[in-house]
């Protein structure tokens, strides 16, 4: 994302007087979320900049860059600027020595296993392929979900926070880590600590640093994660591969899901069941989630059969409120018309609620499915699990209905989940957005909790 805002005349810079819209230091303060920000101090820097930016866009990590241009130098003359290119730069290749180091060690492998990130999923194929020849069971991220299809038979899910898929990866001896921070909101989701990769450990990283942040690795490689897959593919191909136990991946991964399954807890199945619902009805949709409960049954039981199809904020730095712009903006970046789902609770609505009036202006189609549990379940859980007494969980919730109708937007209730179906076929239809909400007690008791 680049973001190009204006700031103070150059000669106001941190001057402190008081001037309006001024900040002690615009661009320290968005250097903090960003690759960089950037001052332009003349019009003749912009083409150097954005040449940066791009670069950076193309091979780097993704990241927002910030270009903050003043407000004498917004009113320059840049006619001279018009119609300089861009440069093309190419992504990180792998190299030959750390591919052959990597592969040898996958080759020789009784158990190998993979752990691929949103870093990967632009390498789905590759990745793929080198699963199937290693016969490796495969971990996802959440922002990698999709990457294999739910369907196939080496996918371990996004459950690595889970004691039974722990055990699975510490059971293997060579563990291939690709485009993945290996952070504790994929791989330890409850802060116990444990995880655990006690088997040789590989990783590719765009990213020099991410290649030895959280587990230091025995080989580290910087490449971009399509160009490292398929080299590495081309390397365990080019001699036959040492026969290895067929008990570990296929079987295992069977066996796994088989021990996982049971041990869901009813609000999770309840929760799970929304979504493939709401799949089932609109299932080239893509989810964008808040930090709500059906988000994180999500995040452990859902698995997808494509790519940049499930983005939440409960990862990361994970911020409420996120869902409905990011949803807004998903759809204008689709642009494919297909249809985009906010998934949002009552407590996360409240931070963006007015951008359902930025949907209705921009006629952006986003279908906003409010999980209404009458409060912050989520801290709450955590105090009850503590024996707090729950303090400023209880909410004051607003007629949302109302609310919505009132911002312009559609807006139902739904009373089941045949009346789910009928909401989001008829919100599918529609040019503006459109608010469903569900009442968590009363779902709960239709599908038998
Ligand atoms: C800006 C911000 N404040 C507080 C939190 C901490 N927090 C995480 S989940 C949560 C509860 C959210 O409530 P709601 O959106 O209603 O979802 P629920 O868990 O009830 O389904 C809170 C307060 C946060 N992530 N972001
Ligand atoms: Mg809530």
């Amino acid at each position: 994302m680049l973001v190009i805002s204006s700031v103070q005349s150059r000669s106001q810079l941190g001057g402190g007087r008081g001037k309006l819209h001024e900040l002690p230091n615009q661009s320290a303060m968005m250097a903090g979320v960003a690759a960089f920000s950037h001052t332009l101090m003349s019009a003749a820097e912009l083409p150097g900049v954005l040449a940066r930016a791009f670069a950076l866009f193309q091979a780097g990590r993704p990241r927002p860059v910030h270009i903050e241009i003043p407000l004498d130098v917004l009113v320059e003359n840049a006619d001279a600027l018009l119609g300089s290119e861009p440069v093309s730069v190419a992504r990180a290749g792998a190299a030959p020595s750390a591919v052959k180091q990597m592969a040898q060690l996958l080759a020789a492998a009784k158990r190998p296993l993979i752990l691929a990130g949103g870093g990967a999923i632009d390498a789905a194929p590759e990745l793929t392929r080198l699963a199937e020849t290693l016969g490796a069971p495969v971990a996802l991220t959440i922002n990698a979900k999709g990457m294999l299809p739910a369907s196939h038979p080496l996918l371990i899910g996004s459950t690595q926070t889970l004691v039974a898929t722990r055990a699975l990866v510490a059971d293997a001896d060579v563990v291939l880590a690709i485009g993945t921070e290996l952070a504790e909101t994929d791989y330890d989701v409850t802060f116990a600590g444990g995880f655990e990769i006690p088997g040789a450990l590989l990783r590719v990283d765009i990213d020099a640093d991410q290649t030895v942040r959280n587990y230091p690795p025995q080989v580290a490689l910087v490449a971009d994660a399509q160009i490292a897959a398929e080299a590495l593919l081309a390397e365990l191909n080019s001699k036959p591969l040492p026969a290895r136990n067929p008990a570990w991946g296929a079987e295992r991964v069977t066996r796994l899901w088989a021990d996982l399954a049971p041990s869901w807890d009813a609000a999770t199945r309840a929760q799970t069941l929304f979504l493939t619902t709401v799949l089932d009805e609109l299932p080239d949709a893509v989810l964008v989630g808040d930090s709500t409960q059906p988000v994180y049954s999500g995040n452990l039981t859902l698995n997808l059969d494509h790519p940049r199809r499930w983005f939440n904020s409960s990862t990361g730095y994970g911020t409420l409120g996120y869902a409905l712009p990011a949803a807004i903006g998903a759809w204008l970046g689709r642009g494919d018309g297909q249809p985009v789902v906010c998934l949002i609770g009552d407590g996360g609505l409240q931070f963006s609620l007015p951008e359902l009036a930025s949907a209705v202006e921009a006629r952006v189609p986003v279908i906003v499915l409010l999980w209404n549990n009458q409060g912050y379940e989520e801290i709450k859980k955590y105090m009850v699990n503590r024996a707090i007494e729950p303090v400023g969980v209880d909410i004051y919730t607003p007629d949302f209905i109302g609310v919505a109708k009132a911002l312009g937007c559609a807006a139902e209730r739904i009373q089941g989940s045949e009346h789910l179906r009928t909401a989001l076929r008829a919100a599918a239809d529609r040019q503006g957005p459109t608010l469903i909400e569900i009442d968590q007690g009363l779902w709960m008791k239709e599908v038998g909790v």
